[in-house]
């Protein structure tokens, strides 16, 4: 079912990376960011929910934004595409998976080692020293406030225009250089940084495949493959070919 030249890439790996987007996690349920009609920004507007300018205007919109955000989160459930990535890490010498997703979907679904470039929605840091909090008083606050300073607490997501997590770029930048391929699954790549580790990954000679329901703007390059369908359908039908009854 799928090319015999990709099959044999994948055999012969020992370093495979994964860059995933909010599309991996389609299929669990939640929304995207930038696909039309469904996409989260196709109903609301990033710059006044995914900004530090926003959550200083206006603190309690984002909050509860956010909230409501979690709560989809909290119901979701790991599919095919996350636990075809725990399979592959158990099957290659090394393997890094890089997510730009929030959702804490992929270490719930058993991955171990995943680099998360923007943060993590369950998790809640105080707004003034970025301090990560676990408890607070609940005393109808909203945002509530952080119990050493007072000052209003915020998820622990990057926003635009806000810094990644020390040492998570430069982490993702040696797996995208070393790896021999890049899965690049369910992202549109458009934000930056994230989306310069596929030119980096290519130009330190990865064969880079990506996954994705949208079809290419244009026919892939040397060394590149697109796969054009959902994640939790194509990525687990890919590594029962690759590896048939391996790692069971
Ligand atoms: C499926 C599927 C299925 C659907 N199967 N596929 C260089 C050039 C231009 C701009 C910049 C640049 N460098 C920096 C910038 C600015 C900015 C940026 O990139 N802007 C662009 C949008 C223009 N970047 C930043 O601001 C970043 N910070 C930064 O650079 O800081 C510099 C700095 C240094 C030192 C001090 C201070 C500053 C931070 C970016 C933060 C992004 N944050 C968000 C929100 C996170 C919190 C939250 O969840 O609310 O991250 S925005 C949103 O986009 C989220 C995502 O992680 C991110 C990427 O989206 P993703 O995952 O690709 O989703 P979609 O919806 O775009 O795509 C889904 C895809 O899946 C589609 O292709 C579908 O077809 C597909 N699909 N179903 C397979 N079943």
């Amino acid at each position: 079912m799928f090319d015999e030249a990709l099959i044999r890439r994948l055999r012969a790996a020992r370093h495979i990376a994964a860059l995933t987007g909010a599309g991996i996690s389609a299929e669990s349920g939640l929304p995207t960011f930038r696909e039309p009609q469904t996409g989260l920004w196709a109903r609301y507007r990033p710059e006044d929910l995914a900004t530090p300018e926003a959550f200083a205007r206006d603190p309690e919109l984002v909050w509860r934004w956010y909230e409501w955000r979690r709560s989809l989160v909290a119901a979701a459930e790991p599919n095919a595409a996350h636990h075809a990535l725990v399979r592959i890490e158990t099957l290659v010498p090394r393997f890094t998976l890089v997510t730009q997703n929030v959702d804490g979907l992929h270490e719930r679904a058993g991955s171990r080692s995943v680099i998360e470039l923007h943060g993590r929605i369950q998790r809640t840091k105080c707004s003034r020293d970025g301090r990560l909090v676990e408890a607070w008083d609940d005393d109808g606050a909203v945002p509530p406030r952080c119990p050493s300073c007072g000052a209003a607490l915020r998820p622990d997501v990057v926003w635009f225009g806000e810094a990644l997590p020390p040492g998570v770029l430069e982490r993702a930048a040696d797996a995208a250089s070393e790896c021999d391929v890049l899965f690049v699954i369910g992202t549109s790549g458009v934000v930056y940084p994230a989306a310069g580790l596929v030119p980096l990954a290519r130009r330190a000679g990865a064969a880079v495949v990506v996954i994705n329901t949208a079809a290419p703007d244009a026919p892939p390059g040397p060394d590149e493959w697109h796969l054009t369908g959902p994640a939790a359908k194509l990525l687990p039908a890919l590594v029962e070919q690759v590896w048939p009854d391996e790692g069971r």
